[in-house]
């Protein structure tokens, strides 16, 4: 006993804090990933005046795709349960660990207190008095509103005035991305490190069996996104679905590699035009503002990831008010999500903030879901791709700039050899 009692201490003493520090680079990068992404996504628009009805088009599309992956996964979750039936004492002793950190009285009393201010206290949330404090407490929604505000704001004052601050957060979004990559590379020990504190945390191998589950119904969700699509292709663009997935197969592949919805762009954007017909006006238009701001893959894996994660370790946060947060803060961190590998996961950390999850616990949540992360980032990021190729092709259609591809002669090389 004396052996696991030493082992356990010496995981908490000296291979827990590196998950802990992990974790607080995922939330340091937070808030400039989604400043930047969401601004940078919104500057991407250009001359509103020019692609004004192409713009209100594709956000409202990609809004409408977001909120079915969002929804396909809370169902699949409530469903399915895959986090429900964890053994009461486990549950118990984490929370015991949770109740003895100080402080958390004071933190219980402010959230009721809030709640205490109304039933538009969480609309009124949303709108920040002091930017500067936003992101010292990282209230992501007040971000995401700031963010959206000064991206709309940059469209409005013309691109000439616009230039510096836009070229200013081109940059910055460039360091962010560079800066998660830089953190992604600490992944594989942190994880070992997150996983060691799970382990001991709830000495139970009864979490790998949810853990499965839980993959399963976030590919599950991923496989049901992609049925969608296709019913979208087929009805609404009058194509085949499984030559248009023939079509965008190398970028799909290609994001599946990377993880990366950015990395995977050029491809998407050069299948898309060349192999589908998507007129360029469109797809320059459509897929980098969909790299950025559409992920459906991820908001649907965020739904999932965060009841999963209230299942396990705090059944009491399952409230129907919570899942209808969850489907407006998923919708927004996917927006804010940047298209680099893991940048979901990032964001789960705002979908589980915005609905009050204990802070202490978050470690907890984010390592129990770490270790099938990279494979689900890998699926998610395939969806999100095909995402913003099937919304290309929706707005083509409906602009009547869908032609016959008529891809390159090197193209044809290209397909023979593939
Ligand atoms: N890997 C991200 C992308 O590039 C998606 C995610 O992390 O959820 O689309």
């Amino acid at each position: 006993m004396n052996t696991i009692a030493g082992g356990k201490g010496f995981v908490s003493d000296w291979i827990a804090p590196f998950g802990t520090i992990f974790i607080n680079l995922l939330k340091l990068i937070a808030v400039p990933l989604i400043l930047a992404s969401l601004i940078k996504g919104i500057s991407d628009l250009k001359d509103i005046s020019k692609i004004k009805s192409m713009g209100l088009r594709t956000i409202s599309i990609y809004i409408v795709t977001t909120l079915v992956a969002i929804i396909i996964g809370l169902t699949i979750v409530n469903t399915v349960k895959p986090g429900k039936g964890m053994p009461q004492d486990t549950i118990e002793k984490i929370k015991a660990k949770y109740e003895n950190d100080a402080g958390v009285t004071d933190k219980l009393m402010k959230a009721s207190a809030q709640n205490e201010a109304g039933p538009l206290q969480p609309l009124v949330d949303i709108f920040p008095s002091n930017i500067f404090q936003s992101f010292a407490d990282a209230s992501m929604l007040q971000v995401i509103f700031f963010a959206l505000f000064v991206g709309i704001c940059l469209l409005l004052i013309g691109e000439e005035k616009a230039k510096p601050l836009i070229d200013f957060f081109d940059s910055l979004n460039e360091v962010v991305m560079k800066m998660v990559d830089l953190i992604m590379l600490f992944a594989p020990y942190a994880v070992f490190a997150l996983l060691a504190n799970v382990i001991i945390a709830f000495d139970d191998t009864e979490i790998l069996v949810k853990l499965l589950m839980y993959a399963l119904c976030v590919v599950g969700g991923l496989i049901v996104m992609i049925g969608f699509y296709m019913i979208l292709i087929k009805v609404y663009a009058k194509k085949s679905p499984l030559w248009f997935l023939k079509q965008i197969s190398p970028a799909q592949l290609l994001a599946f590699s990377t993880s990366s919805s950015a990395a995977t762009l050029p491809v998407t954007m050069e299948r898309v035009e060349e192999h589908v017909g998507v007129d360029k006006e469109v797809s320059g238009f459509v897929l980098p503002v969909g790299a950025t701001v559409n992920m459906d893959g991820t908001s649907l894996y965020q739904g999932i990831a965060a009841v999963f994660i209230m299942q396990v370790i705090w059944p009491e946060g399952l409230t129907l008010t919570n899942q209808l947060v969850i489907v407006a803060t998923a919708l927004l961190a996917s927006i804010g999500s940047a298209a680099v590998p893991s940048a979901g996961m990032v964001m789960l950390v705002i979908v589980l903030e915005s609905i009050g999850f204990p802070a202490e616990l978050l470690p907890i949540g984010l390592a129990l879901i770490f270790a099938v992360d990279r494979p689900l980032d890998m699926c998610r990021t395939v969806v999100n791709v095909t995402g913003d190729a099937t919304v290309s092709v929706l707005v083509a259609k409906s602009l009547d700039k869908l032609h016959d591809p008529k891809p390159k002669e090197w193209d044809d090389h290209y397909d023979e050899v593939k």
